[in-house]
């Protein structure tokens, strides 16, 4: 029983350095637990099984540090990597805790500060292409506002573009294989946050020079923050192609950011997002996204982490027994499923136009009559989660 739920390095189960190693420091509270060092982050990781660890370039490398202190905490980092064979997928910027990013970064009204933003994420990205990462993750935590007239809108969104199409003429010019994955955000810290949802960000990406680049890092409780579907949401990044990377963790509805552990808070959606992923063929890394609440000694800390990667798979195995049980087929094709995989028109525009059918003897009655029979699929899928299948 326990075994089957035990991760291994093929389940593709990434955490980020600032997950396990946050130190529970709230707006209302100090720290709770000592910082954790990154070596030994990556040893307890991959003892629990996970394939990758991700990071902030601070997070690796304190703020600050001179060059030979950031050669030394690389060094030890590398070879503990090397060491435990983990992978590290992804790698990000962090344009938001020091007090010089209190605007924003590649949106910051100080143009210098835009400029000291674009080298920083330039100089993380030739560390982060050193290590391996074929994802670079674009947070824009602090690129927004709290009052009306302290930003343009339209213009900030200038700048916003200026900067990935010059991250991304570095990429191309560096020869380096890595695409940049946008990560929305609805607000917190700021009071609104530029590309506020999946929805924003995909349409921002078609408006740079080189939109096969940069796609999305939708993340669980940013969506659910705005009240939206996450499943949803990853399914038209999906469709969009452009599901570059993925955040998962756990939030109860709309209010502030909790970053619960996956599967904590809205577990029906948990189920959805994992039966996606595993039946659209989704082939990056399962990347945890979260905080191990400041309750937690560090024991709490790793159970925590491994409660992420238990629940998912559960979840994997719950939605694989729901796609193969003969009586949710039928239920599928009773709510028409198959029906809608049809193309509407497959007889075109002149065959829709002369189908007498189509309008003319349709009738809207006995199709409106037609029950759509989703409450029974529902409850089979509610059965499956439950274990009662
Ligand atoms: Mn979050």
């Amino acid at each position: 029983m326990t075994e089957r739920f035990t991760p291994t390095p093929e389940d593709k189960f990434t955490f980020g350095l600032w997950t396990v190693g946050w130190q529970g420091r709230d707006p209302f509270g100090d720290a709770t637990r000592a910082a954790l060092d990154p070596v030994e982050t990556v040893h307890r990781l991959a003892d629990l099984g996970a394939y990758g660890v991700t990071f902030h370039d601070d997070d690796l490398i304190p703020f600050g540090s001179s060059e030979a202190e950031r050669d030394a905490h690389v060094k030890r980092f590398r070879h503990a990597l090397d060491a435990t064979g983990l992978a590290v997928p992804m790698a990000t910027t962090n344009l938001f805790t020091h007090p010089v990013f209190k605007d924003g970064a590649f949106t910051a009204n100080d143009r210098d500060v835009r400029r000291y933003a674009l080298r920083k994420t330039i100089r993380n990205i030739d560390l982060a292409v050193e290590l391996g990462a074929r994802v670079y993750v674009a947070w824009g935590g602090r690129e927004g506002a709290e009052s009306g007239a302290a930003k343009d809108v339209r213009v900030a969104l200038d700048r916003l573009k200026e900067a990935f199409d010059l991250l991304g003429e570095y990429v191309v010019g560096q020869g380096y294989d890595l695409r940049f994955a946008v990560e929305p955000k609805p607000n917190e810290p700021r009071g609104d946050i530029l590309l506020p949802t999946v929805g924003h960000a995909l349409a921002f990406i078609e408006r740079l020079e080189r939109p096969e680049l940069v796609g999305v890092n939708p993340e669980t409780g940013h969506e659910q923050m705005a009240g939206l579907n996450f499943t949803h949401g990853i399914a038209q990044a999906l469709w969009a192609g452009k599901l570059f990377h993925i955040d998962l963790n756990g939030q109860s509805g709309i209010k502030y950011d909790q970053d619960l552990r996956f599967g904590a808070g809205n577990v029906r959606d948990a189920f959805w997002v994992v039966d996606l992923l595993e039946s659209a063929g989704y082939e990056g890394p399962r990347h945890f996204d979260f905080k191990p609440p400041r309750t937690e000694d560090t024991d709490g800390v790793w159970a925590s982490a491994a409660g992420n990667m238990r629940t998912y798979l559960i979840l994997r195995e719950r939605a694989a027994a729901f796609r193969a049980d003969p009586v949710v087929r039928e239920a599928l094709r009773a709510a028409r499923l198959d029906d809608l995989a049809r193309p509407t028109a497959a007889d075109g525009l002149a065959g829709l136009l002369a189908d007498r059918s189509a309008f003319e003897d349709f009738d809207a009655e006995a199709a409106g009559a037609r029950g759509m029979a989703f409450e029974r699929l529902d409850q089979l899928a509610l059965d499956h989660l439950l274990g009662v299948r």
